[in-house]
């Protein structure tokens, strides 16, 4: 079916319609739609037997425009291929952690998938005070997982195509992902224009002249984060899902699930657990204010915070590890076999965690500088309407965003990075 832009009205005769959903549904007699799509760019409605809510669907459409500014902006409507091959290739390495899809039609940029009605996004609760427990060691397996078995490490090997050592079938993944447009928008959305007086930026009213230029006219910063965006524009490391905030999980106290994988393309290994982290740090800063306002004092919540980085940043750095050793214990991979055997093997892991380490924290770093000057807010602080407590959060996380990009380098630990966002913003 040629494109067609959905609404409430419309989904319901598209939905019947499909062979798939006849397995779904029941009757469509009663059925209820409701568009609530929250992101920046698609339309995403929910599709229920009103008369046995059991049956329920998610429908999710990209339209040819980035929804948060509007039809001005025009976007690629193939995005949504991107997001379904990399939703079924995520279900493939980690079935438990993303939604099943159902159906998937590229002419009409859509796809249907689980409803995970059991689940809400972790941002919107992390604001009012709600811990996730299982959520870091959740994520830290989808990130090693995905990140490892998507590269060069986990994929070489013999295979039937390649019987003496495949090199190329991570190349046609690389080939597959080219996801320019997305790339696009993160290129310059997290890495330029939040670093100059772009028309796109908004700035908190109490944010000074010299708290913008402390960031836009920092010559060594500005240089740092043009050499991280060079690294995400050619680094083709591994898959990555792009775009890996809080606002893509969704979980309860007992399963999570990564939704939102659009800015799929093979990228940088720290960028994705740059990315998390750099949202975990602003929701850090944000609960000092928050915690206040729901009656409580900060330290436990900002210190489970603080623990889940630790956790989801130690834990992938162990399942990776895993990964790697299974893998090579596996296919004898005689790549590390050098004069000091298991020792240096050990020394050329524990090298590529370092790496992906500084990656991440640059990152971190860029996407909190990114979240509070440029375009598309979180709602961690964003939403706070007191704009004096506001631009003091955002003055937070600028000089603690800046510190990580500029110390990225120099930097070998979790806890590192973690004692530097409490020097800035005390953990009390
Ligand atoms: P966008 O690409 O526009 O950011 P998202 O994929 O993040 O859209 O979806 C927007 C919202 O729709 C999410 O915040 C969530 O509330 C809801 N949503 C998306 N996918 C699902 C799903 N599989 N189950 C339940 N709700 C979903
Ligand atoms: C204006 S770019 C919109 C942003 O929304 C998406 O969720 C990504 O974070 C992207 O950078
Ligand atoms: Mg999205």
């Amino acid at each position: 079916m040629a494109y067609v832009q959905l609404t409430e009205e419309l989904v319901l005769d598209y939905v019947k319609n499909l062979e798939p959903m006849k397995k779904i549904f029941s009757s469509f007699d009663n059925i209820g739609i409701k568009e609530v799509g929250d992101g920046n760019l698609n339309y995403v409605y929910i599709v229920t037997n009103d008369s046995n809510p059991v049956e329920t669907i998610i429908l999710k459409q990209a339209v040819p425009f980035l929804r948060v500014v509007g039809e001005s902006w025009p976007l690629d409507i193939e995005r949504m291929e991107f997001e379904v091959m990399a939703l079924r290739q995520q279900y493939e390495f980690c079935p438990n952690l993303v939604p099943e899809i159902y159906y998937a039609d590229n002419e009409m940029s859509l796809v249907i998938m689980q409803n995970l009605n059991k689940h809400t996004i972790i941002r919107g609760e992390m604001n009012l005070g709600k811990k996730f427990p299982k959520m870091p060691d959740h994520v830290s397996t989808f990130l090693a997982e995905m990140l490892f078995r998507s590269s060069d490490w986990g994929m070489a090997g013999k295979t039937e195509k390649w019987p003496h050592h495949d090199t190329a079938s991570k190349k046609e993944m690389v080939e597959k992902y080219i996801n320019k447009d997305l790339c696009n928008l993160t290129e310059n959305f997290i890495f330029s224009y939040p670093l100059y007086k772009s028309d796109t930026n908004t700035y908190t009213p109490g944010l000074t002249e010299e708290d913008l230029a402390d960031i836009q006219e920092d010559n060594e910063l500005k240089v740092k984060i043009a050499l991280i965006r060079y690294k995400f524009m050619n680094n083709a490391e591994a898959l990555l899902h792009g775009d890996l905030h809080t606002g893509s999980i969704m979980a309860n106290e007992e399963e999570t699930y990564i939704i939102d994988p659009e800015f799929a393309f093979y990228g940088p290994a720290g960028f994705d657990i740059g990315l998390l982290l750099g949202n975990l740090f602003l929701a850090y800063i944000a609960q000092s204010y928050r915690q206040i306002q729901l009656g409580n004092k900060p330290y436990d919540y900002r210190k489970w915070v603080l623990d889940a980085i630790a956790e989801i940043w130690e834990g992938f750095t162990v399942k990776y590890d895993k990964l790697w050793q299974e893998k090579e214990e596996k296919d004898k991979y005689p790549m590390w076999d050098y004069p000091g055997g298991k020792d240096a093997f050990k020394m050329l892991r524990e090298a590529e965690n370092l790496r992906i380490f500084k990656d991440a924290i640059g990152i971190a770093g860029s996407v909190m500088i990114r979240r509070t000057l440029g375009l598309a807010k979180v709602s961690d602080i964003a939403d706070i309407e007191d704009t004096v407590a506001r631009s003091a959060l955002d003055r937070l996380a600028l000089k603690i965003g800046k510190q990580f990009v500029l110390k990225a380098d120099s930097l070998n630990s979790i806890q590192e990075v973690i004692a530097i966002a409490k020097e800035i913003s005390p953990l009390q």
